[in-house]
């Protein structure tokens, strides 16, 4: 096998670690080896997964990548077609308030370089991770916050909106006769979008963005905006994405374990699992949130696993875009 294009085999710094998620390329011959030697058929590729039923966003970035637009632009053309769908109130413009009543957007990118970018509790800025791609690009930093993250966009081009829509005030002000905090599973079967997205060569990146949980303290934080927790991507072995409740999500770093579970030779499916059964195994308090993780590795394999029935994802490839039911974990919910 011609050794151009050789992609660092991760496997090698262990002793004895299952190699399943490693890959070889080798792009002359159009296949890519694992070092369980399966050949994997690049005509697979280009391949899009999202979190959720967002078939249109999904769509979007599937057609991206069928134009040969890199997986990192792919995935942030997708996710934008939610951050401003106004009836999503779970993603961008019209996205649910904090409990003062302030929209604030939480989103991170990262490419197949490795490279990342991420920006957190920014108002007034509808493409969230459009502009955590700008913070990766033209800053020196990973993360900008709050007003900081606000007046970078402006400076970049971006422009001023109001994000809170009369429905989500209305909303708001109803929510505000009980102010009665607890997040909703499954709200509205669509929440948080966090895309994988692979290209022709099997390069994969993604993205995640978010208004985060409804009526949350201000200044609150989840899971998306961080890497290793939202979202992680290693090139050479995949990446995962999560929806649900943030703060257990980050106690257990998810996205990045599920990487390094793949890398360990799990498949996506099992990585996800694993994942899963970390959370739900501390305490029963997981009966009353939802998380749910989507993770895809070098070969193009998908797994996801939630705690509660009713998750769903979209993935499209070869031209169709289905959405596909996860397994749960709660099995009489
Ligand atoms: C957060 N993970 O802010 C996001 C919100 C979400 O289901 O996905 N809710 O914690």
């Amino acid at each position: 096998m011609k050794r151009r294009n050789f992609i660092k085999n991760a496997s090698l710094t262990g002793v004895g670690i299952t190699v399943g998620a490693s890959v070889i390329a080798c792009n002359e011959e159009k296949t890519l080896l694992t070092n369980e030697t399966k050949p994997v058929d690049l005509s697979k590729f280009p391949i899009a997964i999202c979190t959720w039923g967002f078939a249109k966003a999904n769509a979007k970035a599937g057609e991206e990548l069928s134009k040969n637009t890199s997986a990192l632009d792919s995935a942030i053309a997708g996710v934008a077609i939610e951050e401003e769908n106004i009836k999503n109130t779970t993603v961008g413009k019209g996205g649910t308030p904090d409990r003062d009543g302030n929209v604030t957007l939480d989103a991170c990118v990262m490419n197949s370089d490795g490279d990342c970018g991420a920006v957190l509790c920014v108002e007034n800025i509808t493409n969230v991770a459009a502009l955590a791609k700008k913070v990766m690009e033209d800053t020196p930093h990973v993360m900008l916050a709050g007003k900081g993250a606000e007046e970078f966009a402006y400076s970049q081009g971006f422009k001023k909106e109001e994000l809170l829509t009369e429905k989500s005030k209305k909303a708001w002000e109803k929510w505000k006769e009980t102010s009665k905090y607890k997040p909703i599973i499954n709200i509205e079967n669509h929440d948080t979008i966090g895309m994988l997205t692979m290209d022709k060569d099997g390069n994969i990146a993604g993205a995640c963005t978010t208004s985060g949980l409804g009526y949350k303290m201000k200044g609150r934080i989840g899971d998306s905006p961080i890497i290793g927790s939202g979202l992680f991507i290693d090139n050479e072995i995949g990446g995962a994405v999560a929806t649900g409740m943030g703060e257990e999500v980050v106690k257990t770093v998810g996205s990045f374990l599920i990487v390094e579970l793949m890398r360990n030779g799990m498949s996506p499916q099992k990585a996800c699992e694993e994942a899963i059964s970390r959370i739900v195994s501390k305490d029963n308090r997981h009966k009353d949130f939802q998380i749910a993780y989507l993770a895809m590795n070098k070969a193009g394999e998908i797994g996801s696993y939630c705690i509660h029935k009713g998750f769903t994802y979209m993935k499209y490839q070869n031209e169709t875009n289905e959405n596909i039911k996860s397994d749960h974990f709660i099995k009489e919910s």
